[in-house]
């Protein structure tokens, strides 16, 4: 990135940051739930090569588009939130960043790259606010720790981009390891590495795009989070996390249907995200398959946060022979997770894309991930 740093801005960068997109095996909409999840990093990437300015402006400019965007270091939560595109991350990130901290921080001119898919739901906004908050902690010689991070990149999220999420993106975003999973636990705000052993197993993980996209800052996502909230006053605890999966079936009828639905998904995701964990630790990742499809189950039918085109994919992925599949991230869109096996991963890629097409919908776009590590400095 560093020649083309120097052709946009006349200069060599101080560095080049990087963040991993993410998928979650298992565990969905439990993170504001205080419930427990378990993404892992993936092998696609977002960096960001930048470069201190002595003066107090911001420059902004990817590698896909033409045009460049400036702002003032100073700039207004109300700035950073009307910019669009990748710019608003990184402003809201700065911004973020300056106001939490209250730190000066110098002006700066960026260059974006990334080979993470937006609104397929594995967390680009998430890696792109990262990949700038660990380049900017650096750079403004700030000293965060992840956890830290953690919480300014939410904000972002809930802020700039008014998107009403958890911490789960951020989390596997700036906690990710190479080959592993992390078993987050959002009431005990721990995070534990699990080896996954997928290389190992002969496994594999397909991304399968629905090509549907969705948008958290104005989709169903926010009535979701109101109903988990509602289904947690009526039930009378803090957070659905405090219910045992066997106390859900007795809060049946004493809440509108709906509103139990969503509180028997949070509290059956976090049994299966703590199951999976514990297959995992065990060196058996093969089993982890029926919970991927029961949590899709689960998303679809008590959650409904799923789209015909997300239950088309998991429906093929599993007659192509795949062990467990589901819709990952917040829903609404995005794509499925398709656990396979290596040798069988390109037929069920193609018989998968196929079948969702013979069911009427666009033809998905499959790839393969592998887990890889989370946001750090590159060069
Ligand atoms: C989105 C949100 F950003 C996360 O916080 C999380 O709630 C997820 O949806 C669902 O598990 O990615």
């Amino acid at each position: 990135m560093h020649e083309a740093f120097a052709a946009r801005f006349g200069a060599e960068p101080d560095g080049v940051w990087s963040a991993p997109g993410r998928v979650n095996l298992i565990g969905e909409h439990t993170d504001y739930n205080g419930g427990l999840a378990l993404p892992f990093g993936i092998d696609r990437r977002t960096r960001i090569a930048v470069r201190q300015r002595d003066d107090d402006r911001i420059r902004i400019a990817t590698d896909f588009a033409d045009e460049a965007r400036s702002a003032p270091v100073d700039a207004s939560l109300a700035t950073a939130h009307a910019a669009t595109g990748w710019s608003r991350y990184v402003l809201g990130a700065a911004h973020v960043l300056r106001r939490e901290l209250d730190v000066a921080g110098s002006g700066f001119e960026a260059l974006v790259a990334s080979d993470v898919p937006v609104g397929v739901g594995v967390s680009s906004s998430a890696a792109l606010e990262s990949a700038t908050i660990v380049a900017l902690d650096e750079l403004w010689g700030l000293g965060l720790d992840r956890r830290e991070m953690v919480r300014l990149g939410q904000l972002v999220e809930n802020e700039v981009v008014d998107a009403p999420t958890g911490t789960l993106d951020q989390s596997a975003v700036l906690l990710a390891q190479r080959d592993h999973a992390v078993l987050l636990d959002f009431r005990a705000g721990t995070a534990e590495q699990v080896p996954l052993g997928f290389e190992a197993a002969g496994l594999e993980t397909l991304v399968i795009d629905s090509l549907v996209r969705h948008d958290h800052a104005t989709g169903g996502y926010g009535e979701r989070r109101r109903e988990c909230e509602q289904a947690a006053a009526i039930a009378g605890v803090r957070t659905l996390r405090e219910l045992a999966p066997d106390e859900v079936a007795s809060w049946a009828g004493r809440m509108p249907a709906h509103v139990h639905r969503r509180m028997r998904h949070i509290v059956t995701d976090t049994e299966r995200a703590r199951l999976a964990a514990e297959l995992v630790r065990q060196g058996r990742p093969r089993e982890i398959g029926p919970l991927l499809t029961e949590g899709h189950a689960s998303q679809r039918d008590d959650f409904e946060n799923s789209v015909p085109a997300i239950d088309a994919a998991v429906e093929a992925a599993l007659a192509a022979g795949a062990l467990g599949a589901r819709m990952t991230g917040g829903g609404f869109g995005g794509a499925a997770i398709a656990l396979v096996d290596e040798s069988a991963a390109a037929r069920i890629a193609v018989e998968a894309a196929d079948a969702v097409v013979s069911a009427g919908h666009a033809r998905p776009v499959v790839f393969a991930v592998r887990a890889d590590d989370g946001a750090r400095r590159d060069a």
